[in-house]
């Protein structure tokens, strides 16, 4: 007989899905009954780290990334990370236990009675199977989904006495061996008028999104860019998970900002403004104004129908972002237009004590290898590290463009176990390292050697500033003293080091980098926005 259990490994065998990232409860661990040694399970210590984890190692691997809850307050804890995984359209299967069937109708303790409708409105796909049988059917369903675009987590609630029960041998020979090919391409017709558009226009502008890099198409839209001699933007830091376009190209304008009035500023001048794998846009905080500066023509090419039909302006073409691209690099001709200046060398600025967010940045810019990775949750410093370090190489930067805290820590150790070969820096506020400061012990546990830069400013700069933007007065609760974050990382099994100055922090961080297993640097900053 093969049991539902056999017959789900096997359907994860012939995805790639070999890793599982969970945190084990009773209803679980029937589901990891006698666990295949060809697979690796990675322990995280709250299910907000499970989701993370598993959102780093899919978006990082290319591979469904796959989180497995515990039943319903794991679910619960794991929620901001699902809000984040939506917004980062990352590949995932999140599985959760349940109470044994004959349980469930009497709601016995640990019953998710309401599994379907729990993670509903932020998942692809909700479902608990009617039969035991029909577990592998709901997981390779779930997997399907998740990895045809638009990305996205998909949910499964599996009570705990399915595991052992028969699997249907035709059914589950059928479905683990299908195949779901999913990556349509735009429209011709769409994107014909739209090669007609770029070329006719006098300033066209490309603004670059996080599905580039997610769809492959980097080197792509770096040749469409340079032959029709566009100016390229990213879209706003606040919501770009991913950066679709070299910053340390010569076409590079810089990161726009992330209020509608801004953008529409920012943009003056342009008349055709065609944004590539992105929202448009991810606005916050709200600065309201025109959405388009006058004259100026707005085209979308999304993979995701949702963010093509809640746009607040211009036209959408909607279709895989690569092929997307590959059309219009084949159709254009060359253009020579004259697009202005490159963006200047970025600089550290004045020294001074304690050391600024752009000073940090800096001395991480001297220590960042060729091939490094950033995984980045440092809310007042996101663009200073961007105008800093200039990213320009393909899967080489991931950020929560959920904005739910939570992400960077969980997410790097994802990331480094994707690629190991290459380093990953985890760049994070004092703050929102806490949200996810377990993910150190799986970091340590597993010998996952990524390095930590922790800035410590001893308050929640960010929200400081958007008091001032709201103007709001006297609110509690904005100030961190006496955070140690390398204290807690030593208890947690990683080297650590603690510096105070510009030259200091690149030495410990080309240490850090260097070392074998997890480093953590942290270095006081001074409070404030820095944003270059
Ligand atoms: C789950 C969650 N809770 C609360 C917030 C609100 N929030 C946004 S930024 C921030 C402060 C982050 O502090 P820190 O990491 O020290 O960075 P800094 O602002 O000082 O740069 C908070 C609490 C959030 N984004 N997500």
């Amino acid at each position: 007989m093969t049991s539902v259990r056999d017959a789900t490994y096997e359907l994860f065998r012939r995805h790639g899905m070999t890793t599982m990232f969970g945190n084990p409860g009773s209803t679980e661990l029937p589901m990891l009954a006698d666990f295949p040694s060809d697979f690796r399970y990675v322990l995280g210590l709250q299910e907000l780290v499970v989701m993370g984890m598993a959102d780093g190692y899919a978006q990082a691997s290319g591979t469904v990334g796959h989180a497995n809850l515990h039943t319903a307050p794991g679910v619960g804890n794991a929620m901001g990370g699902i809000f984040n995984a939506q917004a980062n359209h990352a590949p995932l299967l999140v599985t959760a236990g349940q109470q044994v069937r004959p349980h469930i109708g009497i709601q016995a303790n640990l019953t998710n009675r309401d599994a379907i409708r729990m993670p509903h409105p932020l998942v692809k796909s909700s479902y608990e199977p009617a039969r035991a049988a029909d577990v592998p059917h709901a997981i390779a369903r779930a997997i399907h989904l998740a990895k045809t675009p638009p990305k996205g987590p998909a949910f499964v609630s599996v009570p705990m006495d399915d595991w052992d029960a028969e699997a249907d041998p035709a059914a589950t020979d059928r479905i683990i061996k299908r195949h779901v090919a999913g990556a349509p391409a735009p429209d011709p017709d769409a994107m014909e008028a739209l090669a007609v558009s770029v070329e006719k226009a006098t300033r066209p502008v490309m603004i670059a999104g996080p599905d580039i890099d997610a769809s492959g198409a980097w080197d792509i839209g770096v040749q469409f860019a340079e032959k029709q001699s566009l100016p390229v933007f990213a879209i706003p830091a606040t919501g770009g998970g991913r950066i679709g376009f070299p910053e340390g190209h010569p076409n590079f304008r810089g990161v726009l900002p992330p209020g509608i009035a801004p953008v529409a500023d920012t943009l003056k001048g342009f008349d055709l403004i065609l944004v590539v794998g992105s929202s448009v846009f991810p606005y916050y905080p709200y600065l309201p104004g025109e959405y388009l500066p006058e004259g100026a023509e707005l085209v979308q090419l999304t993979s995701d129908p949702e963010e093509a039909a809640r746009a607040p302006m211009g036209h959408a073409v909607v279709g895989d972002v690569k092929k997307g691209l590959e059309h219009l690099l084949g159709r254009v001709g060359e253009a020579d237009r004259d697009i202005g200046e490159s963006l200047p060398d970025p600089i550290a600025g004045e020294e001074q004590s304690p050391i600024t967010g752009t000073a940090a940045m800096h001395a991480l810019r001297n220590a960042f290898p060729d091939d490094g990775i950033v995984v980045l949750e440092a809310p007042s410093s996101t663009l200073a590290l961007r105008n800093q370090l200039r990213i320009s190489r393909p899967g080489s930067y991931f950020f929560g463009a959920g904005g739910g805290l939570g992400f960077g820590l969980a997410a790097a150790v994802g990331v480094q176990l994707a690629q190991p070969d290459r380093p990953v820096v985890c760049v994070i506020g004092e703050g929102s390292a806490q949200y996810a400061i377990t993910a150190l012990w799986t970091a340590a546990a597993y010998e996952v050697p990524m390095t930590v830069l922790v800035l410590r400013n001893s308050e929640y700069a960010i929200l400081k500033w958007f008091a001032m933007v709201e103007q709001v007065e006297k609110a509690p609760g904005l100030d961190l003293p006496a955070l140690d974050t390398a204290a807690i990382a030593a208890a947690y099994g990683l080297s650590t080091a603690k510096v105070e100055d510009a030259d200091a922090l690149t030495e410990a961080l080309k240490t850090a980098i260097a070392s074998p297993g997890p480093a953590l640097v942290e270095v006081g900053i001074a409070p404030g926005m820095w944003l270059f």
